[in-house]
C-alpha cells in the first residue's frame, strides 16, 4: 500500500515536471509572432462554420505574414477576408495570407478578416478553448488556445 502510493507520488511529481515544457509551449508566442485576444463567437448546434478573431503582433523588423492555420476541432481552417459584393455581404478566401506589419498589429476582426472553421466537430460553447495552429511565412507554425466568447 506504502510503495503504492509512493509510486503514485513519484508519478505526479513525473507529470509536474513534464508538464512545464508542455505549458511553454502551449504560450501563444513563438519567434516575433504574439497572438492576443484570440476567441471565437459560439455557435448553435449543427453550425456549418464557425468564426474566429485575433489581435497578432510582429515584433519581428521584417513583418510577418498569416498564411493559414489547422485546428483538430474542424474539418479545415480557412482564412477568409469580408467584403461587399454589390450590397451584400460576401467572404472570400484569401490569397497570399494576410500581412502583419514590422513591429505592427492587425486586427483581424477590424481589418475584416476572420479565422473560419469549417465543418466544426462539435458546437462552441462559452468558455471553450479551442486549439489553432496559425501558420506563418516566418514564425511558422504558432500554437493558440482560442476561446470561445465575445471577445471581451
Ligand atoms: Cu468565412
Amino acid at each position: 500500500m506504502r510503495r503504492a502510493l509512493l509510486a503514485a507520488g513519484l508519478a505526479a511529481c513525473f507529470i509536474g515536471l513534464t508538464a512545464a515544457p508542455m505549458a511553454a509551449m502551449a504560450r501563444p508566442q513563438v519567434g516575433e509572432v504574439r497572438i492576443d485576444r484570440a476567441w471565437i463567437r459560439p455557435t448553435p448546434p449543427r453550425a456549418p462554420t464557425a468564426a474566429g478573431y485575433a489581435l497578432i503582433t510582429s515584433t519581428d523588423r521584417r513583418g510577418d505574414t498569416l498564411l493559414d492555420g489547422y485546428s483538430s476541432a474542424s474539418d479545415r481552417l480557412e482564412l477568409h477576408r469580408m467584403s461587399m459584393d454589390r450590397g451584400v455581404m460576401a467572404m472570400l478566401p484569401v490569397p497570399g495570407g494576410v500581412a502583419i506589419p514590422p513591429g505592427g498589429s492587425v486586427d483581424l476582426q477590424r481589418a475584416g478578416y476572420h479565422l473560419m472553421f469549417v465543418r466544426p466537430h462539435r458546437p462552441f460553447r462559452p468558455g471553450d478553448h479551442i486549439p489553432v495552429v496559425l501558420r506563418f511565412q516566418r514564425a511558422g507554425d504558432v500554437r493558440v488556445d482560442f476561446v470561445v466568447g465575445d471577445g471581451a
